[in-house]
C-alpha cells in the first residue's frame, strides 16, 4: 500500500509537468481514491514563488465545496491530498471530474484559480437492478423480433464503464450491444429461431455486462424466457424506448400508458420528473372470431297449405360483429324443403315458400336456417324454426270400399243393422268431419228411404222394414259422404243390398192343377210298356237355392206297384206293363218337398185314366171346364217363360205382363225354382188342336240331346215344353225357345 501510494504520487508528478501554470488557472490531475497526505503538486513553484514567500504571504486554499480535499504545506509549498476522493461520489457520471479551488495570497492580495481533475479507476462493476428477469414471449413470435433488456449500471466512466453485453449459449437468442445517443450501451435480445412451447416452455440463460476496465469487471443476471401459448393478452405489440441524457436517477426512465380518446400515449418519465410522450397507434386487424348472429324478427305459423309459392314465412335479422369478409353473411336453408331464403337487405333475409305445400303430406316443417360468414375459416350459426301448415278443405271424403255390398236375410226385424259405410277425409278438424246421407232414389215403387237408413254420424246402415226376397232380391242406393268444410266436399258410393232367401215358400204345383173340382186327368195307354212316361208333376218354389230344390215322393197310390215318381224330376212313369186287371182310374198322391231348413212341402193329387187308345171318345171322359183349360195353358206358358226369362234379360217386360194381368203371385217367377226340372231331358208336349179343346194331353221325352255347352242350356233343356198355341210341336232349339217365350 505504501508502495502503491508512491506510484500514484510518481505518476502525479509526471502529469503535473504537463499542466504547468498557465494564465490564472493551475490544473492538476489526481487519481481517485489516492490516500490522504499524498503529494499532488508544488504550488509555490508553479506560482513562481519561493516557499518562504508563500508562507510569508499566508498562502491558503479556498475550496468551493464544503469539503476540503486538499491542503497546502506552506513550508514547502506542496499541495497535498487532505481527504481521499471518490470520483463517483464527487461527479457521478460527469467526465472529466474536476475539483476546483482558489489559492489566496496576502500582501498584496492575489487569487489564483486551480482545478484538479479526478481520474476514474475501475472500482465499480456493472450491476443489474434485478439479478433475474422474466420475459414472457408468445410462441408465435417471429424470428428477428427484438426485445430490450434492462440495462446494467456501472458507476465508472469512460473505458471503465459498461462496454458489452453477452449471454450464455442457448439455441434461441442472440444478444447485441447497442449505443444510445448518449454513448451508453444497452442490450438487445434478438430471437433467432421460432419458439415452441411444447418443445421448450422455458429458456433460461445468464446475461453478462462487461466494462472496459483493465482488468474488466462484470455483472450478471439471469434471464428466464417463458414461452406463452398464443394468448392475445400476452401478445407483445411494440417496444418503446426513451433515452435521457441525465445521469443517475435523472436518467432512469419509467414508462406508462396514458390512454386518451382511443390513442395510446406512452409516457417516459425520468427520476427528475421530466417526461416525454410518444403516440402509439395500434391498428387492430380483424380476426374472424365472431359467428353471425341470427334473430327471428317475424314468423308466420301456421301458414295455409294453399299459400302461393313466394309467400313470406319468416324474417331474420342477421349481423356479424367482424368486419370485411369476416362480417359478410350468407343465409341458406337446407335442401329438399319447399322453402327458400332470400336476402332482403344487408342485415336481413326472409324465408319464402318455394313450391306448393300439402298439409296432408307434411303438416309441419322444422326448418334450419344457417348463416355463415365469408371469413376463413368461416363461422356459422343455425336457427331452427317450426312452421306448421294449416288445413284447407282440399280433400273429399273417400269411401274405403266401392261399391259396398250388404246382406240382409229376408223377413228381418225392422231396424236391423246390415252394415256400415266409412269414408276417410285426409283433411283435419271440421274439414275432415264426415257426415253420411242417403240420396233419394226408389226401390220398386217405394222411396229407398223407406227401406234403409244411414246414420249420418257413423255410417251404420239399417234395414227399416222386413225384406221379402221373393219380392226384391237386391237393390242399390247411393250414399253420400260430405265433409264439414266450407264449401263442403263430398263423394258418393253405391251400396248394394242383397236380400238372402229364407225358406218361406212351400212348393207350388203347376201341373196338374190341384184346385179344380175335378182334377185334370192324364191318360195312360193300356199298351204302355214299363217305363212309359205318363205325365210329369211340375212344381215351383218361390225361394231360391236349396230352399227351392224340390224332390218328389209317392205318398199314396191306387196301385203302388204300377207307377213311380222321379224323385228329382217329378216324372210319373209306369213301372210295369199294364194289364187287363189294372183299374181304369188310378189315383196318385205325390209329395213335393223343398230342401230348406226346415223344409216345406205340398202334395199333388193325380188322376190317371188307363185307356186302350187315344181318341175323342176318351178325351170326352175328362170333363174339364174350358175355364181351366186356358188356365192350364197359361200355367205352362208361365212355366216355360220362367225358365226362359231368366236367361234373357230382354224378356222382363213380357214376363211382367203375364203375372200382373192374370193375378198370379209374383213369387211364381223364379227361375231357380225350376231347378227341379233341370235334368237333361226334353219333352214333346202334345195338345189337342181342336177349336175348343186345348187340353194338355201328354208329353213324351225326346231322346236326341242338345249340346251341353253350358249351364244355361242345361237349365233350359229340361223345360223344352211347348209352344202352346199349336196342337203339337217340338222345340227346335234352345235359342228359339227362349225367344219365343218372350213373345208371350
Ligand atoms: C480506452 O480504450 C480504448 C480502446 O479500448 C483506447 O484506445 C483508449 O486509449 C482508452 N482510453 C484511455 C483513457 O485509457
Ligand atoms: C461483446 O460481446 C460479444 C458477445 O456478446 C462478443 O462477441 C464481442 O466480441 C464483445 N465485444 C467486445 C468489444 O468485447
Ligand atoms: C320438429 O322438432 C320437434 C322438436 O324437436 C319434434 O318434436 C318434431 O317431431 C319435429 N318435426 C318434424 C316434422 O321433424
Ligand atoms: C185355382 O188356383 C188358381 C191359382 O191359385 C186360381 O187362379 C183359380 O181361381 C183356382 N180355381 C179354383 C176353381 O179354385
Ligand atoms: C210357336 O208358334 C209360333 C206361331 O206359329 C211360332 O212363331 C213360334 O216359333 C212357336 N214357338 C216355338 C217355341 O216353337
Ligand atoms: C188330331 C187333330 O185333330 N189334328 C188336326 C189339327 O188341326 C190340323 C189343322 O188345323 C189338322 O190338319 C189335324 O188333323
Amino acid at each position: 500500500s505504501q508502495a502503491g501510494k508512491q506510484m500514484q504520487v510518481l505518476s502525479l508528478i509526471l502529469s503535473v509537468c504537463v499542466l504547468g501554470l498557465r494564465a490564472e488557472t493551475l490544473r492538476y490531475v489526481v487519481i481517485e481514491e489516492t490516500g490522504s497526505g499524498s503529494f499532488v503538486a508544488n504550488i509555490a513553484k508553479d506560482l513562481g514563488l519561493k516557499a518562504e514567500k508563500l508562507s510569508a504571504r499566508q498562502g491558503r486554499l479556498i475550496s468551493e465545496g464544503k469539503k476540503q480535499y486538499f491542503q497546502l504545506d506552506r513550508s514547502t509549498g506542496d499541495l497535498l491530498i487532505q481527504e481521499k476522493m471518490d470520483r463517483e461520489e464527487l461527479c457521478e457520471q460527469i467526465d472529466p471530474c474536476l475539483v476546483p479551488f482558489e489559492i489566496l495570497l496576502q500582501n498584496p492580495l492575489q487569487s489564483y484559480r486551480a482545478e484538479v481533475s479526478v481520474y476514474d479507476i475501475n472500482d465499480h462493476s456493472p450491476v443489474f437492478l434485478n439479478n433475474e428477469f422474466l420475459l414472457k414471449i408468445p410462441e408465435n413470435t417471429m424470428p428477428g423480433h427484438r426485445f430490450l433488456l434492462e440495462s446494467a449500471q456501472d458507476l465508472d466512466v469512460g473505458n471503465n464503464s459498461l462496454q458489452n453485453y453477452s449471454i450464455g449459449s442457448n439455441n434461441y437468442f442472440q444478444i447485441y450491444t447497442r449505443d444510445r445517443s448518449d454513448g451508453r450501451k444497452y442490450a438487445e435480445l434478438v430471437l433467432e429461431k421460432p419458439l415452441d412451447r411444447e418443445e421448450k416452455p422455458e429458456i433460461s440463460f445468464i446475461l453478462t455486462a462487461v466494462d472496459g476496465g483493465s482488468p474488466p469487471r462484470s455483472g450478471t443476471a439471469r434471464v428466464r424466457v417463458l414461452v406463452l401459448e398464443n394468448r392475445p393478452e400476452d401478445y407483445l405489440l411494440v417496444s418503446v424506448s426513451a433515452t435521457d441524457l441525465d445521469e443517475g436517477i435523472n436518467g432512469e426512465i419509467s414508462y406508462s400508458i396514458i390512454q386518451s380518446s382511443e390513442e395510446n400515449h406512452v409516457q417516459g418519465m425520468d427520476g427528475g420528473g421530466l417526461f416525454a410522450h410518444c403516440k402509439v397507434i395500434v391498428e387492430v386487424l380483424d380476426m374472424n372470431d365472431n359467428a353471425p348472429e341470427v334473430t327471428t324478427t317475424s314468423l308466420t305459423s301456421p301458414i295455409p297449405e294453399n299459400s302461393q309459392p313466394g309467400t313470406v314465412v319468416a324474417l331474420f335479422h342477421v349481423r356479424d360483429r367482424d368486419s370485411g369478409d369476416n362480417g359478410k353473411v350468407v343465409c341458406s336453408v337446407e335442401d329438399g324443403l319447399p322453402f327458400t331464403i332470400r336476402a332482403v337487405s344487408k342485415h336481413s333475409c326472409s324465408l319464402l315458400t318455394e313450391s306448393t305445400l300439402d298439409r296432408e303430406r307434411q303438416p309441419e316443417y322444422n326448418i334450419t336456417i344457417t348463416a355463415h360468414d365469408l371469413g376463413s375459416p368461416s363461422l356459422a350459426t343455425a336457427v331452427t324454426i317450426t312452421v306448421t301448415i294449416s288445413d284447407i278443405n282440399d280433400n273429399s271424403p273417400l269411401f274405403n270400399e266401392t261399391p259396398y255390398t250388404m246382406y240382409v236375410r229376408e223377413n228381418n226385424g225392422p231396424g236391423k243393422k246390415i252394415g256400415k259405410v266409412r269414408a276417410i277425409d285426409s283433411d283435419s278438424a271440421e274439414n275432415a268431419k264426415v257426415t253420411y246421407s242417403l240420396l233419394p232414389s226408389e226401390v220398386g215403387d217405394l222411396p229407398a228411404l223407406s227401406y234403409i237408413s244411414v246414420n249420418s254420424e257413423n255410417g251404420n246402415v239399417y234395414a227399416l222394414r222386413p225384406m221379402d226376397y221373393e219380392q226384391i232380391r237386391t237393390f242399390q242406393v247411393t250414399v253420400r259422404a260430405a265433409d264439414g268444410g266450407t264449401p263442403a266436399l263430398s263423394s258418393e258410393v253405391i251400396v248394394r243390398v242383397v236380400i238372402i232367401d229364407a225358406n218361406d215358400n212351400a212348393p207350388f204345383i203347376l201341373h196338374p192343377l190341384q184346385n179344380s173340382s175335378s182334377s185334370a186327368n192324364d191318360l195312360v195307354p193300356r199298351s204302355a210298356e214299363a217305363g212309359y212316361l205318363v205325365t210329369k208333376v211340375v212344381a215351383v218354389d218361390g225361394d231360391s237355392g236349396q230352399n227351392s230344390w224340390l224332390s218328389y215322393r209317392m205318398l199314396k197310390a191306387t196301385d203302388p206297384s204300377l207307377f213311380s215318381v222321379g224323385s228329382h224330376n217329378g216324372e210319373i212313369r209306369t213301372t210295369r206293363p199294364l194289364n187287363e186287371r189294372d183299374s181304369f182310374k188310378q189315383k196318385l198322391l205325390i209329395l213335393v218337398q223343398d230342401n230348406g231348413e226346415p223344409s216345406l212341402s205340398t202334395t199333388a193329387t193325380l188322376t190317371l185314366l188307363v185307356v186302350d187308345g187315344f181318341s175323342d171318345t176318351y178325351m170326352q171322359i175328362s170333363e174339364v171346364p174350358r175355364e181351366e183349360d186356358s188356365t192350364l195353358t197359361l200355367y205352362l206358358i208361365i212355366a216355360l217363360a220362367m225358365i226362359s226369362l231368366k236367361l234373357s234379360e230382354k224378356c222382363n217386360s213380357a214376363c211382367g205382363y203375364f203375372y200382373g194381368d192374370n193375378g198370379f203371385p209374383t213369387t211364381l217367377i223364379d227361375v231357380n225354382g225350376m231347378r227341379t226340372l233341370s235334368q237333361p231331358y226334353q219333352y214333346e208336349v202334345c195338345l189337342t188342336n181342336g177349336s175348343d179343346n186345348r187340353e194338355f194331353k201328354f208329353l213324351r221325352p225326346i231322346t236326341s240331346s242338345f249340346p251341353t255347352q253350358n249351364s244355361e242350356i242345361d237349365m233350359v233343356r229340361g223345360n223344352d215344353f211347348l209352344n202352346s198355341s199349336h196342337a203339337a210341336c217340338q222345340m227346335e232349339s234352345v235359342s228359339q225357345e227362349r225367344t219365343s217365350a218372350c213373345v208371350y
